[in-house]
């Protein structure tokens, strides 16, 4: 395969960078075979183009369904150069070799995400260019299969330091980045069709992705990272503009992540602080300025160097509050010039702008990789009204722990279980996480909140029932007046009797939010 590359194939939806690769290709002595819409590029730049249709003597069909599906096109690329009887397959049926193919698909997910109706998107379904993209691929010993604009420069350069034809080096890469690419346009095809079809997922495990950025390193520094993208428009960390600050590592896009899941969760402007992917100060008021002082005081301690998520646009007042602390991460849906100049000093502090809220109640799905095995699910979407939840006390609560009541399922529900978490007057005080103890965690949240706010006259949430009365004890003792939890413990009259007797409300939501 020494011969330079003499016949290249161009069939490409998106048109950047081509002629100039085109025109590069041409300085190369490469011949150009091209589609319709490809064609009329290259030609309007002044390249000799062959259209596919003179080259196979069969026009396009079937508004360019059928253009290159074509056993003079497929056997010029399949063909095993060092085979004599591929060779005399050739001579016989007149095939000439395709050496390159460049071709990238109808643009599907971009055409999903634009809303376009069902039969504008099966339309946008490429059949014959995964065809080609696969077959390159394959016969990549002798091909080269140029998938991506990205790629041009690289194979460009390649070819200069090869004589015109490509290092097998640079072929080998091309190939299995060709896989990827087919591989994730069915799953994101596959993926549509189950949605538009009323399913929730596929039999087979579908991965539609693509790598955004390749990080530092992983949760350690020996481990090897990366950022995949699965398309997603839901605004969050994934498809925020990072608008100043360091690179942003594994644990900052996980623990931004889980933050501005929680703060989605609040109508009220709000404000969550989270380090390692637990909030440890939660607040929600009128205004994000007077929801600051309140999330920050639950744990200062821990506050430092944490994320700060809002539910608000960023302005000038909590700008300045914020750079009073040390932060890895700030996201926001907005920010205002001001608050931008005022950030500006603070130059490591990496700061997310996502354009827009998450809705908590949309349906998607959540997967979680074990050794050898994937494990699937909804995302937990469930959120509880006051007209969800039953009191079961003797005692009714307050409208005030009503109100703090919900405040604290909805963050009990983002913190690792077992989640204890006290609020009051529409801040956390007290958040016990990842205990294998219900007890520890009620104890640990109470013990450290003395420190800072006290958990006096809080409520408490418990994302999974008491098992036994001694978690709920453990919580009275530390001054909750009223509780929050599933209920559906075999002991849940025992649990009952001990919340009468203490003279505390409690409410059943009937959903669990464990997370693990
Ligand atoms: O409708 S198709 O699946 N049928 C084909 O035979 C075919 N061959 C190439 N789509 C096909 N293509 C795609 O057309 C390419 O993958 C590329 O995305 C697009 C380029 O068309 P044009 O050059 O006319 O703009």
């Amino acid at each position: 395969t020494d011969t330079p590359i003499a016949r290249a194939l161009i069939s490409v939806s998106d048109k950047t960078g081509l002629v100039e690769f085109a025109t590069e290709l041409a300085r190369h002595k490469v011949r150009l075979l091209s589609t319709g819409g490809s064609a009329k590029v290259l030609k309007e730049a002044g390249l000799a183009v062959t259209e596919v249709s003179d080259h196979t003597g069969f026009p396009e069909i079937m508004d360019g369904r059928v253009k290159t599906l074509h056993p003079t096109i497929h056997g010029g690329i399949l063909a095993n150069r060092e085979n004599e009887k591929h060779r005399m397959a050739m001579e016989s049926h007149d095939i000439a070799p395709i050496d390159m193919v460049v071709v990238n698909l109808y643009p599907f997910v971009e055409t999903l995400a634009s809303g376009a109706d069902y039969d504008t998107c099966i339309e946008n379904i490429d059949i014959g260019g995964p065809a080609m993209i696969r077959a390159a691929a394959k016969n990549h010993s002798y091909v080269t299969v140029v998938t991506d604009p990205g790629e041009y420069a690289s194979v460009i350069k390649d070819m200069d330091e090869n004589e015109g034809q490509t290092s097998q080096k640079l072929r080998q890469f091309l190939a299995r980045e060709a896989y990827a690419r087919t591989s994730a346009y069915d799953s994101a095809i596959s993926n549509w069709l189950t949605a538009e079809q009323g399913q929730t997922w596929p039999k087979r495990f579908t991965q539609a992705g693509r790598r955004q950025q390749i990080l530092r390193y992983g949760e350690n520094p020996h481990q090897e990272a990366a950022l995949y993208s699965t398309g997603t428009k839901r605004p969050g960390v994934v498809t925020a503009e990072q608008i100043q600050g360091k690179e942003l590592s594994f644990n900052n896009i996980n623990d931004a992540d889980a933050a501005f899941e929680l703060v989605s969760e609040f109508d009220k402007p709000a404000i969550v602080i989270v380090k390692h992917a637990n909030p440890c100060g939660v607040a929600q008021a009128d205004s994000l300025i007077d929801a600051w002082q309140p999330a920050l005081d639950c744990d200062p301690v821990s506050a430092f160097g944490g994320i700060v998520a809002l539910n608000r646009c960023l302005e000038a007042d909590l700008a300045e509050k914020l750079t009073e602390l040390f932060l890895e991460v700030i996201i926001t849906p907005e920010i205002s010039d001001d608050a931008k100049a005022i950030l500006a000093d603070k130059k490591n502090v990496r700061v997310l702008v996502t354009g827009a809220m998450p809705d908590p109640a949309e349906q998607s799905m959540t997967w979680r990789t074990l050794s050898g095995g994937i494990l699937a699910q909804n995302r937990d979407n469930g959120v509880i009204r006051r007209e969800d939840c039953k009191v079961v006390t003797k005692r009714e609560p307050t409208e005030q722990e009503w109100e703090d009541m919900l405040f604290a399922w909805k963050v009990a529900k983002h913190v690792k279980s077992n989640a204890i978490v006290y609020c009051r007057e529409q801040s956390t005080v007290g958040i016990g996480a990842g205990q294998m103890s219900r007890v520890d965690s009620a104890q640990i949240a109470a013990s450290k909140s003395e420190k800072h706010k006290g958990t006096a006259g809080s409520v408490v949430a418990s994302d999974a029932f008491f098992p036994f009365a001694d978690g709920l004890m453990a919580a009275v003792s530390a001054g909750a007046t009223a509780a929050i939890q599933p209920g559906g413990s075999i002991r849940d009259d025992e649990v009952i009797a001990a919340a009468d007797e203490a003279g505390i409300a409690m409410v059943y939501t009937n959903m669990r939010h464990f997370r693990h």
